[in-house]
């Protein structure tokens, strides 16, 4: 992995390069791990598309589909004790975490089983037995809090790592900012993990930032960064893997610039059809689909077969089927435990 700053660098420009495509070799049990990571998320974002399309789930539903490499390759880099923030488009970090499916969807139905006991939905899906600190339905409000998880592992002298997923819009808003100086100035074990989609809901990048390359704001805190190509799941697990293991010796935070894109709209299965974005990109991105670039690869170079990759796909979809029911017959919460788990400041 080719870094573009040094932490410790004082020079004003950091070094345009990438992740070097060669060097992203996985072993067959990472191959199958990370398969697996994005068959889940996949099939979870796709049942629900269809549940919200049959009017069945309550609020806003933003997709991951298209998204997985990025997850599955951080996560699959994660032990069980690091902690991660996620975003309004959280279901992919959550499934990659552990989440399970039951809370999931039990979560989306609103139903007393869920992850938050019903009340969060989709946005706000966590699970801190699972180091999974939560989705957010602010923008760019998961940096801080991944950051201060950061502070306290370092603080407890614990060699955990925190993990913040944010998309390129975030990057735009105040708490990115402080949250990357904060880390880089006490050198803290976090990873800022920036899924560039190329959109903040309908606005392309390029009429939300004058840079290219979100990385670029890295080198302004002093922090190294890569920039790696966000449908290669083993690529993305390569470069996290570097950067889990500099945080757990103690050098400090860094930035994974992954550049994705997702294939469903901002929100919803079918969302607004603005004319944002037009059908021949969105057909260009999917021929480069992160699950079918990782199962074409591991089928050239032998690490999985077939039928392996089959049966992962239909023990996934009968889980889900399963977690469904489960949601579906699960009640929904009494209102007389409104204020239970209820804070005041
Ligand atoms: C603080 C704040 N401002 C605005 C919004 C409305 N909003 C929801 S998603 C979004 C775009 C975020 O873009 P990006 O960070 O690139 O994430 P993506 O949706 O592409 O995954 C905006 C502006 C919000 N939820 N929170
Ligand atoms: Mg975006």
């Amino acid at each position: 992995m080719a870094q573009r700053a040094s932490s410790t660098s004082r020079s004003s420009r950091a070094q345009k390069k990438s992740a070097d495509p060669a060097a992203n070799q996985a072993s067959a049990q990472v191959v199958r791990d990370l398969h697996e990571r994005m068959v889940r998320i996949r099939l979870f974002e796709t049942e629900a598309g269809k549940l919200m399309e049959a009017g069945k789930l309550p609020g806003f539903l933003h997709l991951y589909v298209g998204q997985e490499a990025v997850a599955a390759g951080v996560m699959a880099a994660l032990r069980d004790d690091d902690q991660i923030t996620s975003t309004h488009r959280g279901h992919g970090h959550a499934v990659a975490k552990g989440v399970s499916f039951r809370h999931m969807y039990a979560e989306l139905y609103g139903r007393v089983t869920g992850a938050c006991l019903g009340r969060g939905g989709s946005m706000h899906i966590n699970d801190l037995s699972l180091g999974m600190l939560g989705a957010n339905g602010i923008v760019g409000a998961g940096v801080p809090i991944a950051v201060g998880a950061a502070f306290a592992a370092q603080y407890k002298g614990e060699d955990s790592v925190a993990v913040t997923f944010f998309g390129d819009g975030a990057t735009n808003i105040g708490a990115f900012h402080e949250g990357a100086n904060m880390a880089a100035i006490l050198r803290l074990p976090v990873l800022f993990i920036c899924e560039n989609n190329g959109y903040a809901e309908f606005t392309p990048q390029s009429k939300h930032m004058l840079i290219t390359d979100v990385a670029d704001r890295a080198a302004a805190y002093g922090m190294p960064s890569v920039i790696v190509d966000g449908m290669d799941a083993a690529a993305v697990h390569q470069a996290a893997a570097e950067a889990v293991a500099r945080a757990r010796a103690g050098e400090g935070p860094m930035m994974i610039e992954a550049k994705t894109y997702r294939f469903y709209d901002h929100q919803g299965v079918k969302g607004l059809r603005h004319p944002y974005r037009s059908d021949e990109e969105v057909a260009e991105w999917k021929t480069r689909d992160p699950i079918d670039l990782l199962e074409a690869r591991a089928l050239a170079d032998g690490t999985a077969t077939r039928a392996e990759l089959d049966d992962t796909w239909q023990r996934t979809r009968d889980e889900i089927a399963e977690a469904i029911a489960y949601a579906e017959a699960s009640p929904l919460p009494d209102t007389a435990d409104l204020l239970l788990n209820v804070y005041s400041g």
